[in-house]
């Protein structure tokens, strides 16, 4: 279907300095040429953090820093992958033949995600081998969605060596579903904008059905992301993992204390839907069911009348097993907050009154205390990083991404910004030599970018 394919161009490669380049290492390293080139988009989240698992529509952008992939189709089942960064050491495999590390996730466990995504999805019993070099300019493990961009790529990839064709939204669909062979549980944020997003435009993401739509940000302000240099690997920790487990924990409780069949309802927003209430009431129910003390595993068991074998087996991730105690009352209240912000959010930007720089910039700080206080998903950096980013005149500033570490978003009057980059690298990177090194690449202005995309030779 010719629709299925919007995500192919034509490109000639001395236009394009970066791509020649990789060519050239190609043919250096595997002896031969690329046929195709696959681009996926790391992101920005403007706000609605740590709610897509629960259903929740998310505000990201797609950002100019990707994973771009040299490819080239091979008529023995092998795919040897390499890295244009020598940390990321070179892999081979057999196609018919994935393993999927969770225990170590290195990186070659994450084109193996899209890969076998694709193999599946589209039921490839002889899926083509490939030669691979990859190359990324997206910091990894810093909420900038490093590991969905190489998983999206590498299933771009895959499906592009095996003569396939997709439409988007379902790509995305099946990158989220296939990121999570790696053992973390996350949403479909970061697969859905790397697809969806269009140059100079942020998105309102929504799920179930997957829908993207087009928010215009205000003119007068720029998007700056900044990282605060702590590196926090989801699938190596089981920080995200518990916090999903939480909201699914919570999910069963609120089900089964409001009378729905509480073994059918997965997700925070299923409990909304169900109910029939708004995200107000919602706020109100979390109230009336909830204490604020951490429930203990046994107390969950008995409240939802079943065995803590049960429990784990049915309910808790591969390396949430041990995790004896759980936030719900926390958990819940961030989640239904933070979705009625996106809302809000989407609906300033659409009618753009004349304080919309400072009611967006409200919104984005709601959202940070909220992540730092109810969801504990921040870290001292990041918070000292966010409060001298208020200080140098950002009106609002927050954790993007899973948090822990990583980096911030903050919105700046446009006449502001010069002032405020020079100052934000004197008061944090500064600091240290690491950092000072490190800030070229970690304090930008940043637009809105495009989606994923395949090139090919002209
Ligand atoms: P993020 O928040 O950026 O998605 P994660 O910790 O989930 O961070 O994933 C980061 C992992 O993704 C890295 O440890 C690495 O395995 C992989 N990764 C990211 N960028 C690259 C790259 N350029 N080349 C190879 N692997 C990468
Ligand atoms: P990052 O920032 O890429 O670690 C993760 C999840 C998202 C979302 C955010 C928090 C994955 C692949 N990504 O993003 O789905 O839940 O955290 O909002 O799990």
């Amino acid at each position: 279907m010719a629709g299925d394919v919007p995500y192919t161009a034509s490109i000639q490669l001395l236009e394009e300095p970066r791509l020649l380049k990789l060519k050239k290492t190609f043919v250096s390293k595997f002896k031969s040429t690329p046929k195709f080139y696959a681009r996926a988009p790391g992101r920005v989240n403007l706000i609605g953090e740590h709610i897509d698992y629960c259903g929740y529509a998310v505000l990201p952008m797609a950002i100019e820093q990707d994973i771009l992939i040299a490819a080239e189709p091979l008529s023995i089942p092998v795919i040897h992958l390499a890295n244009t960064n020598s940390s990321y050491l070179d892999f081979s495999t057999n196609a018919n033949d994935i393993e999927i590390n969770r225990t170590k996730p290195l990186w070659h466990n994450y084109f193996l995600c899209g890969f076998k995504g694709i193999k599946e999805h589209c039921s490839l019993d002889c899926p083509s081998g490939m030669n691979c070099l990859i190359e990324g300019t997206i910091p990894p493990s810093s909420g900038l969605s490093s590991s969905s961009a190489l998983v999206c790529c590498a299933g771009l990839a895959t499906l592009m060596a095996n003569g396939k064709s997709l439409p988007k939204v379902e790509l995305a669909e099946l990158c989220s579903k296939s990121e999570r062979y790696i053992g973390t549980e996350g949403g479909g944020m970061d697969q859905s904008i790397c697809f969806l997003a269009e140059k100079g435009t942020a998105k309102l993401i929504e799920f179930n059905p997957l829908k993207a739509t087009d928010v215009r940000l205000p003119e007068g302000a720029a998007f700056v992301i900044a990282n605060s240099c702590v590196a926090m690997n989801k699938a190596a920790t089981s920080h995200f993992n518990i916090r999903v487990m939480e909201c699914r924990l919570a999910t069963k409780l609120l089900a089964k204390s409001k009378g729905l069949d509480w073994k059918a309802t997965t997700k925070l927003q299923d409990v909304q839907v169900k109910l029939k209430l708004s995200l107000e009431e919602m706020l109100a129910v979390v109230e009336e069911v909830f204490h604020p003390e951490p429930y203990s595993i046994e107390e969950i068991g008995g409240n939802l009348g079943i065995s803590l074998k049960e429990l784990r087996a049915e309910i808790l991730s591969q390396n949430t097993q041990d995790v004896t105690t759980f936030k719900l009352y926390q958990r819940a209240k961030h989640v239904y907050s933070e979705a009625a912000r996106v809302l809000q959010f989407k609906k300033i930007c659409t009618e753009a009154p004349d304080d919309a720089v400072q009611l967006l910039g409200d919104l984005m700080n709601q959202s940070h205390a909220s992540c730092k206080d109810l969801y504990e998903c921040s870290c001292p950096e990041l918070n000292q990083l966010v409060d001298i980013c208020l200080q140098f005149g950002a009106v609002g500033s927050r954790l993007t991404g899973a948090g822990w570490g990583g980096c911030t978003v903050s919105m700046v009057p446009m006449d502001k910004l010069e002032k405020f980059l020079a100052n934000v690298k004197e008061a944090y990177y500064k600091n240290s030599d690491h950092m000072l090194a490190l800030e070229e690449n970690s304090l930008f202005a940043t637009n809105p970018g495009g989606g994923a995309m395949i090139f090919l030779e002209a």
